[in-house]
């Protein structure tokens, strides 16, 4: 590693820090060492009802993978994240919300949002929901949508937010798996100045009779726009409001009652609804945003992602809002109404710390300076990626220009399964390396395997395994225990796999290197392969699909999708065209294939199996070095597939 590359902490961030270099080292060792000694420790910064006397009680056996910590205590996320606020800084801003309009704003504080919530989770019991019920939140970045999360939280229904942009389809197949009865949504979503028919997918996707669990839809008015009305299901959001009452004790909720379902994509087609539970989960998220962002009280924080991926869940809502903090929802893009959103964003609302995702520095980063002309940016003091490797290109865009060379980065791996970030800097203690997420957060033990699961020590490269459990570790999959030991305990045995690889160097820091399964990054969103191959085939023209990922300047990975279409059917732009478009529609508009190549034949082993490393080297146009292709069942499709690349170009 050169030195150039590396960036040691200044003087000025570990005077301000909660944890610098011999802290972090004292901390980690005791964390590792004595895993119950210091998360009891730590559980303290939650208000408990009922005190736990036992803390870890956890096994990676996977013939009896059980995870349980803090399980006798009882306590209530959203007392955590509003009550216990209220005395010290009730009028303090909990949610500064900016619209996708520029102009439109609101500043809600944590009183306003507490009795929101009160009344809404009266409202939600007057619907006949209760602990223990699904509620499906399908709602636009608007405060409503945490109010939704945080009043299912308040009377202990779990709820399973469904990200805006997926389709009718995408949003019915989540709510049959986990029978939901209430719907959440708006009328419509804003985002870069086009409308999103929210309510009309709900309309469609409820007429999936898989559907049949829901028996409210309940709506919140956002643009106020045309909307089919059912009367015997449909119910305003507003109209609730004005009658609910605004005084609602918050249930006694074990530390091991779930809290959330959010489903994400796997390698096979059906999405996983992952389990968090309430206790060690919040005070994981809670934790993480104070160490990993050095949070202050008083300070500005935003995230931009959506409420509809887990880092919206961690690092919107629950992180930010147990530890009091002031958090920024967006509700728009970064390039509308241009470019330069992000920067004017941050000085309007001197914003301190900025959590982003390197889709987005990228696709600033190709209009050079332009994205900060002009901005002050003074305001921030820290900086956060997530959701996909950082290249260091970005990297060094994202701190030259955004932070103005004085804000540390950090670059923060974790997963939805992990509720909360494993692998990170901390400000004050971490020199940074460009493109590293460097090392270990409290009480988390990667570790690099090979093939057949054998350690590797010292620097090296392999698949990326946990070795023991951290309080925010998803506890199993929806309603399939079975999926989650398979899928995460069984590869490598007694040890959680990530599904990721990584590269360790000589001082401990790690370097994600990408899924190393068949899941695809897509502007830090997790794609299936098997799902857009699956919603593919559903096409009544196409016979056959395969899908591989392909570097994308701003997207990290794009979609290149290899479709062989049934006999008779003849390939046009046209089709091409409209395969794009039947995708859009079936799973939502970020799985829109970059390209479609036609093929009349896929490389399949003789067991059937189609061997994406050869399709992966043709989507790139490396036609060498394809390895040994004798054992497919026809290897002439190969040169065919190379012949029809080549005549794409
Ligand atoms: C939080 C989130 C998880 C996958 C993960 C990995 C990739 C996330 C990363 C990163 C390199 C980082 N990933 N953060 N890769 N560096 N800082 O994104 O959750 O949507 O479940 O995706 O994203 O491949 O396995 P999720």
């Amino acid at each position: 590693m050169c030195a150039a590359s590396l960036y040691p902490v200044r003087p000025e961030v570990v005077a301000r820090s909660f944890t610098d270099e011999a802290a972090y080292k004292a901390m980690y060792q005791q964390s590792v060492i004595n895993p119950d000694g210091f998360w009891r420790e730590q559980a303290r910064r939650l208000d408990w009802i009922k005190p736990f006397t036992k803390v870890k009680q956890t096994s990676f056996d996977d013939h009896h993978v059980d995870i349980k910590w803090f399980a006798d205590g009882t306590l209530n996320a959203s007392y955590n994240c509003l009550d216990r606020h209220l005395e010290a800084r009730g009028e303090q801003v909990a949610i500064i919300w900016e619209g996708d309009d520029p102009s439109a704003q609101r500043l809600i504080t944590y009183r306003e949002l507490h009795e929101e919530v009160c009344r809404f989770a009266n409202a939600l019991r007057g619907q006949d929901v209760h602990r223990g019920d699904v509620v499906t939140i399908y709602m636009p970045m608007i405060p409503e949508a945490v109010v939704a999360m945080l009043a299912c939280a308040r009377i202990g229904a779990i709820h399973s937010v469904v990200f805006g942009g997926f389709s009718p389809d995408a949003l019915a197949g989540r709510i049959a798996d986990c029978r939901s009865k209430v719907v959440i949504t708006a009328d419509e979503g804003l985002r870069g100045g086009k409308r999103v028919p929210l309510k009309a997918n709900v309309d469609e996707a409820l007429t999936n009779p898989d559907t049949y669990s829901v028996n409210k839809v309940i709506v919140c008015k956002r643009t106020g726009g045309d909307i089919k009305w059912h009367s015997h299901r449909d119910i305003w959001y507003e109209d609730l409001l004005k009658v609910a009452g605004s005084i609602c004790a918050p249930k006694e909720m074990g530390a091991e009652e779930p809290l959330f379902l959010l489903y994400t994509s796997g390698s096979t087609g059906k999405p996983k609804g992952v389990v968090h539970t309430t206790g060690g989960y919040l005070l994981y998220a809670s934790l993480t945003h104070e160490r990993v962002f050095d949070y202050r009280p008083g300070e500005v924080y935003w995230c931009t992602a959506d409420v509809g991926w887990v880092t919206g869940h961690s690092y919107i809502v629950y992180g930010p809002l147990a530890n009091g903090a002031t958090t920024l929802l967006f509700e728009g893009i970064p390039s509308y109404p241009d470019m330069t959103r992000i920067s004017k964003i941050i000085d309007k609302h001197g914003v301190n710390i900025l959590y982003t995702a390197p889709t987005a520095i990228r696709a600033m980063m190709a209009q050079g300076r332009a994205p900060v002309e002009g901005a002050d940016g003074s305001s921030l003091r820290l900086l956060g990626s997530v959701g996909e490797p950082i290249n260091p290109e970005a990297w060094h865009w994202y701190y030259e220009n955004i932070g103005r060379e004085r804000c540390p980065i950090v670059d923060t791996w974790w997963q939805t399964e992990t509720g909360g970030i494993l692998i990170t800097p901390l400000p004050g203690a971490t020199s940074l390396k460009p493109g590293s997420a460097s090392r270990p957060f409290f009480g988390v033990q990667p570790a690099l395997v090979d093939n057949l699961g054998n350690l590797i020590e010292g620097a090296g490269e392999g698949n990326l395994v946990i070795i023991d459990s951290w309080p925010g570790q998803a506890r199993s999959l929806h309603g399939d225990h079975d999926r989650f030991v398979d899928t995460y305990f069984k590869t490598f045995k007694g040890m959680y796999f990530t599904g990721d690889g990584a590269r360790r160097d000589e001082d401990g820091y790690y370097w994600i290197t990408g899924r190393v399964d068949d899941v695809l990054n897509v502007s830090g969103h997790r794609m299936g392969t098997a799902e857009i191959e699956s919603a593919m085939v559903a096409h009544p023209q196409v016979a056959e699909a395969a899908v591989v990922g392909v570097p994308h300047d701003v997207k990290g990975q794009g979609i290149y999708v290899y479709v062989t279409l049934n006999d008779g059917v003849s390939a046009s732009e046209a089709l091409r065209q409209e395969l794009k478009a039947w995708i859009r529609r079936e799973i939502g508009p970020i799985a829109t294939p970059d390209v479609i190549q036609w093929a009349p034949g896929l490389p399949k082993t003789r067991s059937g199996k189609i061997m994406r490393r050869i399709l992966r080297k043709i989507s790139v146009g490396e036609y060498d070095g394809l390895g040994d292709i004798s054992t497919l069942a026809d290897p002439s499709v190969v040169q065919s597939l190379i012949n029809i690349h080549r005549g794409m170009q």
